[in-house]
């Protein structure tokens, strides 16, 4: 954790954007306790990666982008598309396989996607998303416009060659991405050390062209500020950006995964630098915090019941659309 920038003790954001964060940092703990609860009781099938304790950066990072800008996401990726402004109720109705959800049902929690969000779609396969956003970018360099795209993805795929290839296609041609390395220090059940040659995530980017920076990615405002220089460097044409988010994992890999493996210590001292808590100190009134999680949490309730009213795709409609 040495070199990366320590933004919480002197943060300063308009308290717009820190209500914003500080909300959509809750909405999704709260909204993934809801899901391993439901998980429990069997109403959501498959397979579920938790985002808890990684809040912070989805949250940082969207706060830093307009409707208009892109998100490409991955499977730990209901942080991402509540902090790109997903209604609960639809992605509720989405997790649960319901024909109300974003995708009718057919997305599920891996490969949840919003045109009207512009969110370009979650990920099962690790590193997918990576040249999806780059591509999304050159889409927007030839077309002139000034939107940019934020690729999340973590520690695992920047080992994949797509990483490699994709960082290297935006360098070249400029293109308006930021590459948003959630490292969260695991794939898996495999340590970063076990598997990364050199841990020094964000000085890939040079070789590339790309410049890299270290934050911390327990503290949404660090996020949220890299991700701001970032998004005024590619409108202005200058290009992408890498930014390595520090971060951990609460738990295991997935819901059924008890993470046995991950050092109870180093877990610990992660879990006293929480998100949420790090949120409140910045937003600090203690009024203002409440009234937002009294808010998120009948948004909750509400998405709860949406999609256990919901109806279950139907499957003869999904078969007629298949083409011969
Ligand atoms: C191309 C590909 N290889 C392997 C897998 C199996 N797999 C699923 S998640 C995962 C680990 C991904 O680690 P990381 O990129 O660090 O993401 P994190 O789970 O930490 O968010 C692996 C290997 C996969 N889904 N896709
Ligand atoms: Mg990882």
């Amino acid at each position: 954790m040495a070199n990366m920038v320590a933004e919480e003790e002197k943060a300063t954001i308009p308290e717009a954007v820190a209500l914003e964060i500080y909300r959509n940092i809750y909405a999704t703990r709260r909204f993934e306790l809801r899901c391993i609860e439901l998980y429990r009781q069997g109403r959501i099938r498959g397979y579920l990666h938790p985002y808890l304790g990684e809040e912070a950066v989805a949250a940082g990072a969207c706060a830093a982008l307009r409707p208009q800008d892109y998100i490409v996401s991955t499977h730990r990726g209901h942080g991402h598309c509540i902090s790109k402004g997903a209604d609960l109720r639809l992605m509720m109705a989405e997790i649960t396989g319901k024909a109300t959800g974003y995708c009718r049902g057919r997305g599920g929690s891996m490969h949840i996607s919003s045109k009207q969000l512009n969110h370009l779609g979650a990920n099962g396969i690790v590193g997918g998303g990576i040249p999806i956003a780059a591509g999304a970018a050159m889409g927007i360099k030839v077309r002139q416009g000034d939107q940019v795209v934020v690729a999340f993805f973590s520690d695992g795929a920047s080992n994949n060659g797509v990483f490699a290839e994709s960082l290297n296609m935006a360098g070249i041609y400029r293109l308006p991405v930021i590459f948003m390395l959630e490292n969260n220090h695991y794939a898996v059940s495999t340590p970063i050390e076990c598997a990364t040659g050199c841990c020094d995530l964000a000085g890939r980017g040079p070789a590339y062209g790309v410049p890299g920076i270290c934050v911390d990615g327990n503290d949404a405002v660090a996020v949220y500020r890299a991700t701001l220089r970032a998004a005024e460097r590619a409108r202005r044409g200058e290009g992408p950006s890498l930014i390595e988010a520090n971060t951990f994992r609460h738990g295991g890999h997935h819901v059924n995964d008890p993470g046995l493996y991950m050092d109870p210590k180093l877990l610990q001292e992660w879990k006293a630098r929480d998100p949420v808590a790090i949120m409140q100190r910045i937003v600090a009134d203690p009024v203002k915090i409440q009234a937002i999680e009294g808010r998120v949490e009948a948004e909750l309730e509400a998405a709860v019941d949406f999609a256990a009213e919901s109806p279950e795709p139907d499957v003869a409609a999904f078969l007629a659309e298949i083409p011969d």
